[in-house]
Order: structure tokens, then sequence, then C-alpha cells
């Protein structure tokens, strides 16, 4: 006798892209200390380390989709995927993302060294962040890939985010804000592919729950993210 998991007929390719989609009200943009970056009112130190912390983000980023690809057995897919790494990790002649974060680093107040050494990574974000790699090291390809689904919520909270930073903190040279500007470009391109890929090849419900559930990971990853920017340093000073 099939248990009731198994007798949920699947959702329709618009049902699951709706589930996916009504997730938008637990993205980070909603999150305090976005608010208050939106608002103008971060203080340098705070604009310093969001950076810092956003750096170890950023620089996992590639990890992250390297593990995707190494669990993804379809060439196809993976001539797709590996765009995400060469857009972060640059190549010949295009920086790359990693760099133009490093710059914005600069931009800010932080040296380069200072965040690739790793010296201001708060407990949080590094746990949130490897958490992340891991958790695409280990689920199935297309449930990684439906994690990424972050990034249909992205572009907007960009956009405003850029305008907030150009328009709030003078004391930033606003080309650090380069990178934002290209993630724009990448971000809705990259969203697009993933979701199709998500909505073709979840086809059970369970598979299409589990989809859903791997947004709701990723969204609450952000989230703490920011619980831990926004809480700042609490070890004791070496
Ligand atoms: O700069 C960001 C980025 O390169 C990525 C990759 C993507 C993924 O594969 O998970 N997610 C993501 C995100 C980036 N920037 C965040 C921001 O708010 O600046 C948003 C984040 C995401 O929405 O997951």
């Amino acid at each position: 006798m099939p248990n009731v998991e198994e007798q949920k007929p699947p959702w329709t390719a618009e049902e699951l892209s709706a589930q996916l989609y009504a997730q938008k009200s637990r993205y980070h943009d909603l999150h305090p200390f976005h608010q208050r970056m939106n608002e103008g009112l971060l203080s340098p130190p705070e604009i310093r380390l969001w950076a810092a912390n956003r750096f170890y983000y950023q620089k996992s980023i590639p990890l992250k989709d390297a593990a995707i690809l190494s669990n993804c057995p379809h060439r196809g897919i993976r001539r797709e995927w590996i765009d995400r790494i060469i857009d972060h990790d640059g190549r010949e002649g295009t920086e790359g993302g990693i760099e133009a974060w490093l710059r914005l680093g600069e931009a800010v107040g932080v040296a380069r060294a200072e965040l690739l050494d790793e010296r201001y990574v708060l407990p949080g974000v590094r746990y949130a962040v490897d958490a992340y790699v891991n958790f695409c090291r280990t689920e199935p390809w297309i449930i990684a890939i439906a994690s990424s689904l972050t990034e249909l919520f992205g572009p907007g909270a960009i956009k405003t985010r850029l305008a907030a930073l150009e328009t709030n903190y003078s004391w930033i040279d606003p080309a650090g804000f380069e990178y934002f500007r290209v993630r724009l470009k990448q971000a809705p391109r990259d969203a697009r592919y993933a979701l199709n890929l998500v909505l073709e090849r979840c086809r059970t419900r369970s598979r299409q729950e589990q989809a859903v559930r791997a947004l709701i990971f990723k969204c609450d990853l952000l989230w703490s993210q920011l619980d831990a920017i926004e809480r700042g340093e609490s070890r004791p000073v070496e």
C-alpha cells in the first residue's frame, strides 16, 4: 500500500514556480541590517564588517558551484553552469566578482589582505557559508541548484541597495560598487536558467517539496549571516 506521501500528485510547473516565488518573504533584503543599509543608517565600521564577511560568502560561491558541477552528470548543464565559476574567479582579461569584491573592500576601507586572511569573518557567517558549500557537495545536484534560486529575488534587492549605497554613503568611492552593477546583469540570467532546470527536472511531489525546502534553507542561511553581522564581533579580543 503506497504511503500518503507517494499518493500526493506532483505540482504543475506553474504551481511549483509559485511555491518557489512565495519564499520571497524570507529573503534577506527584508533583514533589519539591509533595511538600515538602504536607509543610509550604517556606520563605516558596520559597512566594513559586512564587506569583510560577505567576502567569505563570495569567495565560497565558486566552491559550491564546482560541487554542483562535480555531482551533475549532464554535459550540457555543466557547460552552462561552469560560467558561474568564471563569473566569480574571472579568467584572462576579465577580473571576476571576487576581484570586484576586493575592490569594494578597499573602497570601504578594508585592505585586500584583511579580506583574504578572513580576520573579520564571524563564527555565524563561517558556519552559514560552510553549510551552503557542504549542502551543495552532499545534496543531489538539482536540489543544490534549487538552493541558488534566492537569486530570483536578488536583482530587485541589489538594485535598491546599489541606489541607496550611491546616495547615502558619499564616503565610499562609487567605483567600489561595480560588483553590484555587474551582478544586475548576471543574476537574472542565472536565476532564469536555474528556475527552468528545477521546473523541468523536479517531477515528483517529493522532489518538488525538496526543492522548496532547499530554497528555504538558503533563505535562512542568508538571514543568519546578517544576524551575525548585525550582532557584530562578540569574541574576546586577542
Ligand atoms: O553576489 C551574489 C552571488 O554571486 C550569488 C550566487 C547565488 C547562488 O548561486 O547562490 N546567490 C548569490 C547572491 C549574491 N549576492 C547576494 C546579495 O544580496 O548581494 C544575494 C545572493 C543570493 O540571492 O543568493
